[in-house]
């Protein structure tokens, strides 16, 4: 596999995010006339070239069907295929490859273990805990599964500043609680969550804890081993990798015993018409053809990644956040929307007398990219009184500069808005 050399090795523990700046082509473009400042990496993160190009090289070199075929460019693609899997479980210290499981996106992975897990052990009356400032994916596919099966679902609650008490968190877990979903880092708010204490509070009564680490995998870095849930989920694309792949890790007992979530392709070991079998995990949980090539950049992506000192870059963004943070509300009117004391480089903000949207119109105006809206995060809305909020989210390509740029074009917005 080829892939731009990323030339890593010099920083050296220290963090110089405008050389990293220069891995990313599409950070190089200008919007309206003006240099891009991307601060929506917790919607989507963009991708350094070592990632373009390790799927461009796959696909020009070493692309065909995995697992099908009997020929040098399918043994050769299946092989890759499988070594990105082996990339995933090293990230996230995985005890076997088994264990990572490939799907589309979280949102695939979080409704695989509701459909499947959840199924097959919520009994009517059975409750499954999740908090108020959960994304969609990781509430909805849990109410499919409650009113399939019975379960009720109950909520810890969001505090002011957007953090989760251990308080309610130990109030609202308790003994018929079955399943504990919660997220490791909000999309909204950029709280961490005490993941570590809610696994001890949940096994303690016997309950399985699925973590959505969307963000958290991007902010922290994760050992889902010394974490200690049962299951842990995320996408490929917020991590500087492609769109349309996902990882499910989950403990190799409960992928054994879990059914099937799809049906199709390689997920089989016999098919006959009276009654079928399943092959072993993790090919049980990848029905029809899998993402070979965006599992592949994945893989890339963590490459890239575990070049860079992880703690000088969780150290880079606490000091954008930080500086973000005390920088916004130079500006007339601003209000941050999350101020928990544990939080990765995600702020949420309003300004007074300015719809989110109608700034984040504004703002793209100056080059600058935040989102806007309710974050596919309507009950923490609802919880914090709001209806929509403006969203910067800071990645590794991010600099002080950037956050600048982002207060400068908010005192234009007032100007233009108000
Ligand atoms: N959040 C955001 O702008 P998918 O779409 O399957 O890759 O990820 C869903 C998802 C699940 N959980 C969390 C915590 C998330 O942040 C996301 C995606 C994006 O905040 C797009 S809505």
């Amino acid at each position: 596999m080829t892939g731009t050399a990323v030339k890593l090795d010099a920083i050296n523990g220290r963090f110089d995010a405008l050389a990293f700046k220069r891995d990313f082509p599409i950070l190089a473009k200008l919007v309206h006339g003006k240099p891009l400042t991307y601060l929506d990496s917790a919607a989507s993160a963009q991708k350094p070239k070592a990632v373009i190009d390790a799927m461009t090289f796959a696909y020009e070199n070493e692309y065909a069907n995995v697992h099908r075929g009997a020929y040098y460019l399918s043994e050769k693609a299946t092989s890759n295929y499988e070594a990105a899997r082996e990339t995933v479980r090293k990230f996230v210290n995985a005890a076997h490859a088994e264990e990572i499981v490939f799907t589309k996106g979280a949102t695939e992975a979080l409704n695989l273990v509701a459909a499947s897990y959840g199924r097959s052990v919520l009994q009517p009356g059975d409750e499954v805990v999740l908090t108020e400032l959960e994304h969609h994916s990781n509430i909805v596919p849990w109410q499919l599964i409650c009113e399939a099966t019975g379960a009720e679902l109950r909520v810890i609650p969001v505090s002011a500043d957007g953090s989760v008490s251990l308080d309610s968190i130990q109030s609202t877990i308790g003994v018929r609680t079955k399943i504990v979903a919660v997220a490791h880092v909000s999309n909204v708010l950029g709280t961490i969550l005490p993941v570590e204490q809610i696994v001890e509070l949940a096994h303690a009564v016997g309950a399985k804890v699925v973590i959505d680490g969307c963000q958290g995998v991007v902010h922290e870095a994760v050992d889902v081993q010394a974490l200690g849930c049962d299951f842990y989920a995320f996408s490929g694309h917020k991590l500087y990798g492609p769109n349309g792949i996902g990882v499910l890790w989950a403990r190799r007992e409960l992928l054994d015993a879990m059914p099937p979530y799809q049906g199709g392709g390689e997920m089989i070991a016999t098919v006959k018409f009276a009654k079928s079998t399943w092959a072993e995990p993790p090919a049980k949980f990848e029905a029809g053809t899998p993402p070979i090539v965006p599992a592949i950049g994945l893989a890339a992506a963590i490459d890239y990644l575990s070049r860079i000192d992880r703690a000088a870059l969780i150290e880079h963004e606490r000091d954008l956040l930080g500086y973000a943070m005390d920088r916004l509300v130079t500006v007339p009117g601003v209000k941050l929307i999350g101020t928990a004391q544990r939080k990765a480089s995600v702020q949420s903000f309003v300004m007074d007398g300015a719809h989110p949207h109608d700034l984040a119109t504004v703002l793209d105006r100056s080059g600058v990219a935040v989102r806007a809206g309710h974050h596919c995060a309507q009950p923490l809305m609802t919880a914090l009184g709001v209806t929509a909020t403006s969203r910067a989210s800071f990645a590794l390509y991010n600099t002080r500069e950037d956050v600048d740029v982002l207060v400068a074009a908010l005192h234009k917005a007032r100007e233009i808005l108000l």
